[in-house]
């Protein structure tokens, strides 16, 4: 989960000499920044710095990020032109150079999640999306069909280049009833795993829906990525490995707190096949140092026989 980003020192120095896009679309800049936390934490796995939002900019939409957050603009979306996302490909051919001993993550927004940016022009509404997929349904629907190949597409692009696992990120998902989700997310959540089952693991990402697990198991996902809000220990019985799923604020808390929750964790998934890993994006005000205690524990424990 957003590993980069704005804790790290290294990263706003750098972004005090770029802006986000200029960063995301320089191949070597992209691929320093994906290497910041490998070097500084120690992680297992990176995941390439870009936005869920980018590959929107070769649909037709404009994408921009300010102070404010993203904004994008433009209501007709095309399917994707790929060669407008080849400097993901740069960017990874890079990174493995680079990664040896390290899990490559590709990834990007799931159908319904990159709609509700896409309605909301970069900050998801709620009522108006449920609106428009209430009543423009057939449209409503068009578009998801749009974005998935789309997706289906970048995935292909990043597999080809060279990620060793794939994350989908269905962040918005969880403002859905369970059968709305079994309607506006499900199909093409699976649609969009299909292309990839057996070739590469792919993680479902979702956030919010702990009432509903059951049936987000049907994705095809191989690894059901959790926030949170759900105790791990309602997982333990998943057919699915298990990523996640410590509360990002628990890393503000001292260390003592910190071993507290991330043992509990780790305890309930012992013997179980599980990826530790934050339940959401790492906050901004993080200390890098606990950041990286936090990982030292996980590698110790997982000594442990
Ligand atoms: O420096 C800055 O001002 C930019 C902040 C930033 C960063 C570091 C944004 C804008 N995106 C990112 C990178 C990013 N986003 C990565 C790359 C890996 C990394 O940084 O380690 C990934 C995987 C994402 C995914 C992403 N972007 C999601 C899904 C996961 C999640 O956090 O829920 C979502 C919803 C977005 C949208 C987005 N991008 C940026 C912002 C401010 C937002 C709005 C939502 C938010 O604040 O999380």
């Amino acid at each position: 989960m957003r590993q980069a980003g704005r804790y790290l020192k290294s990263y706003r120095k750098m972004r005090e000499k770029y802006t986000f896009l200029e960063m995301c679309g320089t191949p070597e800049l992209s691929a320093e920044v994906t290497l910041q936390p490998v070097k500084e934490l120690d992680v297992d796995a990176a995941i390439i710095f870009s936005d869920i939002l980018l590959p929107l900019r070769a649909m037709g939409l404009k994408v921009y990020f300010t102070e404010k957050g993203p904004f994008v603009f433009g209501d007709e979306i095309s399917s994707i032109d790929v060669g407008k996302m080849l400097f993901t490909s740069e960017i990874m051919y890079i990174l493995k150079k680079e990664l040896t001993d390290k899990t490559l993550i590709g990834f990007c927004g799931a159908p319904f999640t990159l709609m509700s940016y896409i309605i909301g022009k970069g900050k998801p509404d709620e009522n108006h999306t449920k609106y428009l997929m209430y009543n423009q349904k057939e449209k409503f629907k068009n578009r998801l069909d749009i974005i998935t190949d789309s997706m289906i597409e970048y995935l292909k692009l990043q597999v080809e280049s060279g990620a060793d696992m794939l994350q989908i990120f269905d962040t918005q998902a969880g403002i859905l009833s369970p059968s709305d989700w079994k309607e506006f997310a499900l199909p093409f959540v699976k649609k969009l795993i299909i292309p990839f089952k057996g070739k590469i693991p792919v993680a479902y990402y979702v956030n919010g829906m702990s009432g509903i697990l059951n049936i987000v198991e049907e994705t095809g996902t191989d690894i059901l990525s959790i926030d949170w809000r759900v105790d791990i220990k309602d997982c333990r019985n998943s057919d699915k490995i298990i990523q996640g799923n410590l509360d990002p604020a628990v890393l503000l808390a001292e260390k003592d707190t910190i071993t507290e929750k991330a043992v509990y964790i780790m305890k309930t998934m012992r013997q179980k096949r599980h990826i530790f890993n934050l339940g959401g994006g790492i906050l901004p005000q993080t200390d890098k140092n606990k950041a990286k205690f936090l990982v030292e524990m996980v590698h110790e424990w997982e000594k442990e026989p």
